[in-house]
């Protein structure tokens, strides 16, 4: 313990604090547009200086650890007046299109400048050219609105372990963006989006395909179908002031029916479908000397992350195809000809917690019979934009149910949101296809929780599922480096490119760093959907009547020629 001064009170505080932390525990939050526990703290915005008796200029207290005896100022004249200019200094260089940035009334900028009380920006002068870099199908670059702040840059190289983004140039032509100003399309990104997340300002966002579904739901000549990711309703309330890990299923359902989606469905079903054909690849490959170990396919960042970087392991990957892309490749086949739709008719819309789905989606190989599986992919953000647009009070709805026709869905469907839950919904399955029994211990926490890389033997019958989880690529990546040196020997990993799994996706509602340090998003949504899972009355994929009706009038068996074509795919090597 150490004790200092805050505004003349003299407290006694941790001495691994910084004065920033310290401030806080006396409830004095401290602006800062930079700072980021443990990913960005570099004390770069300069926004959160506080004056400390005795030294010589002013300090920026989110890297200024607390010393006995100091003593602080966190609003004097000298504080306030310097946090004004360094902030009208960024305003000045900022291109300050609010009324119609995607971040407009949620940016941390716009709020900072509001909290100081700037109404007038004394330094016009020069601007930097801003340059929009929209090639890729998943992340819009705007340099005119970034501030440099550089949590994009750290998120990317200390967290995903990718380093896509960096500055470049110095003084005021400094840039943050891909090496060599090449497009984000040219460089090996993986689009999850994690950048965007953590983006204060309206830098980097999804690229939008919201015009492209208004203009199938206007256009009658099309079966219009939604599904929704299982991470969407965890996050899909914040849009709307709900707190942070409000389930909001039944409402998110009901808005889809009153935007005017001709069906709506989860993709928890082909979720459920995913179990089948992943469990009956992995015991094919234990059986038969296959390649192991299997590593899940669903997560499209995680599949680039690979390609680009673990070529080796390719063949490790299920031939899966993501829960989505195969509910698109059913709803343009079974249910086209259940329905007497012509498929071509038929637009799929998929509603995902990610930007990654956006390229997945592109993939050349994501079609059967030259229809592509999905026709766009929209995020949850995009979600509440088109909700907000058609002015649909959210939180005032009613709950509803999913359309009957492939709206069934189980408890282990719901949790592939969240990390670890893939493999807890193989597990379920796996356990009762090898001993023949209705097992009833089906929750299996060793694989739940935010440790970056989980490991679980799971005893099944007479054989030993070694198993492990990573989630976030700089997880993922050091446990993929075991295995090349051989000091591994799983039979089943789960890896999803975001840490905390889909819940945290580069598609989901921004969080702000005030709010990050002192809530573990990741957890809060994650209760969410085992919550959700807990009151299920079918808790295992192949308990689920419809997935049981679709083997037997469709796809006769798991791993079928037929589930073959529609269901799996290839890699780039
Ligand atoms: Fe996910 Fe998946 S769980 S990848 O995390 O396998 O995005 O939510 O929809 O497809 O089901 C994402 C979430 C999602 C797929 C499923
Ligand atoms: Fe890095 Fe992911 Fe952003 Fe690409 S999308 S720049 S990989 S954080």
């Amino acid at each position: 313990k150490v004790n200092i001064t805050i505004n003349g009170s003299e407290v006694s505080v941790d001495n691994n604090l910084t004065v920033l932390e310290a401030a806080k525990l006396q409830g004095i939050d401290i602006p800062t547009l930079c700072f980021l526990k443990d990913i960005n703290e570099v004390g770069a915005c300069r926004v959160c200086v506080v004056e400390v008796e005795g030294a010589r200029s002013l300090q920026a207290s989110c890297v200024l650890p607390v010393r006995d005896g100091m003593k602080i100022k966190t609003h004097s004249k000298q504080v306030r007046e310097s946090r004004k200019e360094i902030v009208e200094l960024i305003l000045a260089n900022h291109n300050r299109e609010c009324l119609t940035c995607v971040r407009n009334k949620n940016c941390e900028l716009q709020s900072v400048a509001d909290e100081l009380g700037i109404q007038d920006i004394r330094y016009e002068g020069a601007k930097r050219v801003g340059t929009i870099d929209d090639f890729s199908h998943s992340i819009v670059r705007d340099s005119s609105k970034c501030i440099l702040c550089g949590r994009c840059v750290n998120v990317c190289k200390k967290v995903q372990t990718i380093g896509i983004l960096d500055f470049a140039e110095r003084g005021f032509n400094t840039t943050v963006g891909p090496a060599f100003n090449m497009s984000m399309n040219d460089v090996p990104c993986i689009y999850c989006g994690q950048c965007i997340n953590v983006c204060p300002v309206g830098a980097l966002r999804e690229k939008s395909e919201i015009e492209m579904v208004w203009d199938a739901l206007d256009d009658d000549s099309k079966h219009v179908i939604v599904q929704t990711a299982p991470a969407v309703r965890a996050g899909l309330g914040e849009e709307f002031g709900l707190p942070i890990g409000t389930r909001v299923t039944g409402k998110m359902v009901s808005s889809l029916k009153k935007i005017g989606f001709d069906q709506v469905f989860d993709t928890n079903f082909a979720a459920d479908l995913t179990i089948m054909e992943e469990g009956t690849e992995l015991l094919g490959r234990i059986k038969n000397g296959g390649k192991l170990p299997m590593i899940t396919s669903c997560s499209p960042g995680w599949i680039r992350f690979c390609e680009f970087n673990y070529p080796e392991l390719l063949d490790n990957l299920s031939s899966c195809k993501s829960p989505h892309q195969m509910f698109g490749a059913i709803l343009k086949s079974y249910y086209a000809k259940q329905k007497n739709i012509d498929p071509k008719d038929i637009f799929v819309v998929s509603i995902m917690p990610c930007t990654s789905k956006k390229t997945e989606s592109k993939r050349d190989e994501m079609e059967v019979n030259s229809l592509r599986d999905i026709d766009a992919v929209l995020t949850t953000r995009e979600l509440a934009r088109m909700i907000k647009e058609a002015r649909i009070n959210f939180t005032e709805l009613n709950d509803e149910e999913f359309d009957s026709a492939l709206g069934e869905y189980s408890g282990a469907g719901v949790i592939f949101g969240a990390t670890g839950g893939v493999m807890e919904a193989a597990l379920r399955t796996v356990a009762d296809v090898v001993t023949g029994e209705d097992i009833k211990e089906i929750e299996y926490t060793a694989v739940r929780g935010i440790e970056g890389v989980k490991e679980a033997n799971v005893v099944i019958g007479d054989i030993t599922v070694k198993a492990a989880i990573a989630h976030g690529t700089g997880n993922a990546r050091k446990l993929l480096d075991k295995i090349i040196a051989g000091e591994a020997d799983y039979h089943f990993i789960e890896v999803m490119g975001c840490e905390g799994g889909c819940v945290n996706g580069g598609g989901q509602p921004q969080v702000s760093g005030k709010i990050r340090d002192m809530i573990d998003v990741r957890v809060e949504r994650a209760k969410a959907l085992y919550e959700e899972d807990a009151i299920m009355a079918v808790r295992k994929s192949h308990e689920n009547k419809t997935i049981q009706k679709l083997y037997k009038e469709f796809l006769e068996e798991p791993n079928s020629h037929i589930a073959h074509e529609l269901l799996h795919t290839h890699y780039a090597k």
